[in-house]
């Protein structure tokens, strides 16, 4: 069932306790929706909490955004009462609430991503949003809540880091508009733009420097694909997160239609998670990533999946095959 975004702000209004949370593994555009809706919801007099799980920490980069005394681990048991908000998520399997029975709860559902299962009771899915953020903005106007500063700055890193700094097709000129609206409320952007971008420690530009030697070329060069080993994450002592970024590199190459980073995570390093990107609307890669279990956006997407080296570079290479009609080339 479609939500207005009059009837969601109606439900948040109408909700005494609030439990906020985001995908795992949260990115700018997760973490900054997440906290910029939780600070504004807290300033007009709400009971709100974010759900961050164990390990799904953002990158360091975001943690400024974070206001980390209001993070709870757990969610709180249902008998307490609260909504749950759900931001930036495309299926409840992937939040950090899965394992929160949803059952007979109130369940927000505020995302961008056009395979959205809409699992909530509530869901407002917006695909031509550039950003979970810029829905969020929205619901601001709407509801007439104050966007400081600080939320601005999460608004505006959820903004930048999902439109790839302004590049992707999604940088419509409402993201712009939101953009100088936010800049209007405080937003410093050459400080933002450090803080997420630079200031980088060398060991990570060592291990994308490795990321960087292992580039494989594959389905006649339309594929490009990184292979993150544990080891090379051990090796350098690289947390997770030092891999965002790596696939723009590889979406950057000559004859590029799809670019693919598969890594093999800390906490479940037989479970591979795979990242996928295509460099024009030719390639949907949502679909290739749904037929590994996934899911997103037409042109970024991705999936976990126990499959072994070969059947996961078949899989790829067979759903870039069934959509620009090559021939399927095998390892
Ligand atoms: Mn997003």
């Amino acid at each position: 069932m479609t939500t207005s975004l009059e009837d969601v702000a109606k439900a948040l209004v109408d909700s005494p306790k609030l439990v906020l949370a985001t995908h795992e593994n949260p990115d700018g555009d997760a973490i900054g929706s997440l906290s910029a809706l939780h600070r504004m919801l807290v300033a007009d007099g709400h009971d709100a909490l974010m759900l961050l799980g164990e390990g799904d920490d953002p990158g360091e980069e975001y943690f400024f955004l974070v206001d980390w005394d209001q993070v709870v681990r757990e969610a709180p048991p249902a008998s307490e009462g609260h909504t749950i908000v759900l931001l930036d998520c495309g299926n409840a399997e992937r939040s950090a609430a899965k394992d929160l029975d949803l059952t007979d709860r109130l369940v927000i559902n505020l995302d961008h991503h056009h395979d959205n299962t809409r699992f909530g009771t509530h869901n407002f899915v917006m695909p031509e949003a550039s950003c979970t953020a810029e829905i969020v903005w929205m619901l601001a106007d709407l509801m007439n809540l104050e966007i400081d500063k600080r939320t601005a700055e999460s608004l505006y890193v959820g903004l930048i880091t999902d439109t790839g700094r302004f590049m992707y097709g999604t940088a419509s000129s409402k993201a712009h508009l939101m953009a100088a609206d936010l800049i209007g409320k405080g937003v410093d952007v050459p400080e933002i733009f450090q803080r997420i971008y630079e200031g980088i420690a060398i060991e990570r530009i060592e291990f994308l420097a490795r990321a960087l030697g292992k580039i494989e070329q594959l389905c006649e060069g339309s594929l490009a694909l990184v292979w993150l080993s544990r080891d090379d994450y051990d090796e350098v002592r690289a947390p997770d997160g030092w891999s965002e970024g790596i696939i723009d590199y590889l979406r950057s190459i000559e004859g590029t239609r799809v670019a693919a980073v598969i890594r093999e995570p800390k906490d479940t390093p037989l479970r591979k998670r795979i990242s996928l990107r295509s460099s024009d609307d030719g390639v949907d890669v949502s679909a290739i990533a749904r037929s590994g279990g996934g899911g997103g956006h037409v042109r970024a997407a991705g999936f976990s999946s126990e499959l072994d080296r070969e059947q996961l570079i078949e899989l790829i290479s067979d759903g870039i095959a069934e959509q620009i009609g090559s021939p399927s080339p095998r390892i």
